[in-house]
Order: structure tokens, then sequence, then C-alpha cells
């Protein structure tokens, strides 16, 4: 099977599995692993903040962040097709108590031209802003990355107006390589980051959420409410370190990949794509014009071992990662120009 479905299915490498047996651990609702330790405070280096906390997905750091960040009532802007706003079930109202104030945008990414509008101060009358979210790489607008300028730009407008910003970094690294920019200066405007080491990194289950150290501590004691206190995973700690460490260095495969794969596609009949726009490891592409619902694309595929899903009723979603190569891709072409044809 190719799959494509998206790079949560990566595997663990060699290295992360052995490094997973030899594992030193302990209790770490005590504090007392010491490989869990090691890799927030690796992870905290990484993205430069003052503290990391090692969390088990990346909707448990975003729901931790957003909850950290804001007041019950208040409203949170995001993008209309943002991971907290459709695939998070309503966390953000669940858990913190708010509404997302959604701005439609062309690739996902927020200008503060169009937060400005929709930006809220407190008033008798309405649900004053809390946060700003932003979503760094942006994944159901095929991998778009923000530039360092308007991610400034945005944070320094919304902290003179007490307002704070979260990015969902769950694919940051492939921003980071995409744009050149080391992560720590990508994060370095906003708040807190949440970024993945389960996606494209590999790891077999890890987030982290990174930020100022107060912030942090009392995200730790939201985490065990949520279930998420856990003892000796030092054991999935030593496989993140390794994903932290070696994994963002071969992202520009993945992302070449990508690029090669939405070329391939733009030439299919029936297939609409922009391949100048894919930037890093994802591509959304809109199969109306073959007549078949993504569905029955999808059904196609997988009789012709490849694994695609639709993101709704036009788009598909095909998302590479160290599990497929170049002739995986290229079979995954051929399939695709077969099962619309
Ligand atoms: N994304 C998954 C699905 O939930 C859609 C995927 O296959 O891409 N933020 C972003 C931007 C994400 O893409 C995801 C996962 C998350 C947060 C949540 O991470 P997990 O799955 O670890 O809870």
């Amino acid at each position: 099977m190719i799959d494509l479905r998206s790079d949560t299915v990566t595997k663990p490498t060699p290295a992360m599995r052995r490094a997973m047996m030899e594992a030193e651990v302990g209790d770490d609702v005590y504090g007392e692993d010491p490989t869990v330790n090691r890799l927030e405070r690796r992870a905290a280096e990484v993205a430069g903040k003052e503290a990391a906390l090692f969390v088990p997905t990346g909707t448990m750091g975003n729901a931790i962040a957003i909850k950290l960040l804001t007041e019950h009532g208040q409203e949170v802007i995001a993008d209309s097709r943002a991971h907290i706003l459709d695939w998070e079930l309503g966390m953000v109202a669940w858990f913190s108590g708010c509404l997302v104030r959604a701005i439609q945008t062309e690739n996902g990414i927020l200008t503060w031209d169009e937060i400005r509008r929709v930006i809220r101060a407190p008033s008798p009358f309405w649900a004053p802003t809390g946060l700003i979210a932003i979503e760094n790489t942006h994944n159901m607008h095929g991998g778009t990355v923000y530039q360092l300028a308007a991610i400034q730009e945005i944070a320094d407008e919304a902290h003179h107006r007490g307002v704070r910003v979260h990015m969902d970094g769950a694919r940051v690294f492939n921003a980071a390589t995409a744009t050149g920019v080391p992560v720590r200066d990508i994060v370095a405007p906003v708040d807190t980051v949440m970024f993945c080491l389960s996606k494209g990194l590999g790891a077999p289950a890890g987030s982290m959420l990174c930020g100022p150290a107060e912030l942090i501590a009392k995200g730790r004691l939201y985490r065990k409410r949520l279930g998420g206190g856990m003892r000796q995973v030092g054991v999935l700690a030593a496989a993140c370190l390794i994903a932290l460490e070696e994994m963002p260095k071969r992202l520009g495969d993945d992302h070449a990949n990508a690029k090669f794969l939405s070329e391939g596609l733009a030439r299919i009949p029936g297939i609409q794509i922009a391949p100048e726009k894919t930037a890093t490891n994802i591509v959304v592409f809109d199969v109306s014009g073959t007549g078949l619902a993504p569905a029955e694309i999808s059904a196609r595929l997988k009789r012709r071992s490849v694994l695609m899903n639709g993101i709704n009723e036009r788009q598909m979603r095909a998302v590479t990662h160290y599990d497929v190569d170049r002739a995986a891709c290229s079979a995954a072409l051929e399939a695709i120009a077969e099962a619309v044809e």
C-alpha cells in the first residue's frame, strides 16, 4: 500500500525503536522521567521558549494552549478551515468556553489587515477577542506557509491590544524547511506554539507545547485534568528525541516529492491544482472536473493499492512523508490517472 492519507501514518524508524527499548524511565507525574525531562528541555531550546510540555497529541496541546490564553466567553480568531475549528470536535467551546471568529482566506494564511476588521475590544455588547490562533503550515489549504514578517505583524498588533497569539505549528518544522528560517525565529513572536513529533518527524506519538514557564506549569495541571498525566512515558519521549534531533533534516525530500505529485496531478484531465503553490508536504487538489466524488476516487485508488482521502465533496489531499519515496509517488500518479479516466 502507498499511504498518502497523512504524515501521521509514519512508523517509528529502527533507531527510534532501539531508543525506545533502551529508554531510561521514571514516573512523569512526579516529574521523574529523565527522558521526558530531557525532551522537554530540548524542545524548549529548539523553540526558543522558557519551557515545554510533552503531550500525547497535537489536539491536546492546542486545547491546553487555548485554555491557558483565554477566558470563558471570549473569541478566538482563526481562519475558517483551521484544524482547531474543523477537526478538534469543538474543543475551543467544550474546554475553553470560547467562540471561534473565523476568517475566510484564500490560502489559510491570516493577515493583520483581515484580523483588524474582526478583532474586538471588551464592550458591554460583544465577546472580546482573547486569542489569535495561526496554523503554520496550514493543513487544509495544502501546507501553506507564513512569512515571518506576517507573524511578527500579527503578534505585535495583537500584543499591543492585550490579545495573545498561539501557533498551531503541528508542521512548523516543514515551515522551517520551506522558508530556511529556524523554528525558534518562526515562533519567537507568538506566546505559545504546539508542534507535533508524530507527523512528518516520524515519532509514534507525541507533541510539544512550548511557551513561558509560568504558563507551561499551569498547562501541566490542565494536561492532568484532561487525563494526560502519563507515567513511564520516557519510552515515547526517547523516540520523540530522535524525531526532534534527526528527522527535520530530511523534510526537504518530502517537499520535493509533494511538488512532483502536484506537477503530475496538474497534467491529469479533470484535476485542478496550481503546482507552484505546493510549498511543503501537503497537496490538496480539486477533483470536481473528473465527474467523480472524492469517496469514489478513494475507493478506486484503494483497489490499486493507493490510500488517499477526500477532505470535502470537491477536494482530495495527498501528504508525503518518509514512508513514500519518489517511485511510490510515481506509482500513485499512474493509479490516479487510471482511476479518474
Ligand atoms: N491532523 C490530522 C487530521 O486530524 C486532519 C492530519 O491527518 O493531518 N493541528 C494540525 C494542523 C493538524 O494537522 C493536526 C492533525 C493536529 C493539529 C492534531 O494533531 P493530533 O492528531 O496529534 O491530535
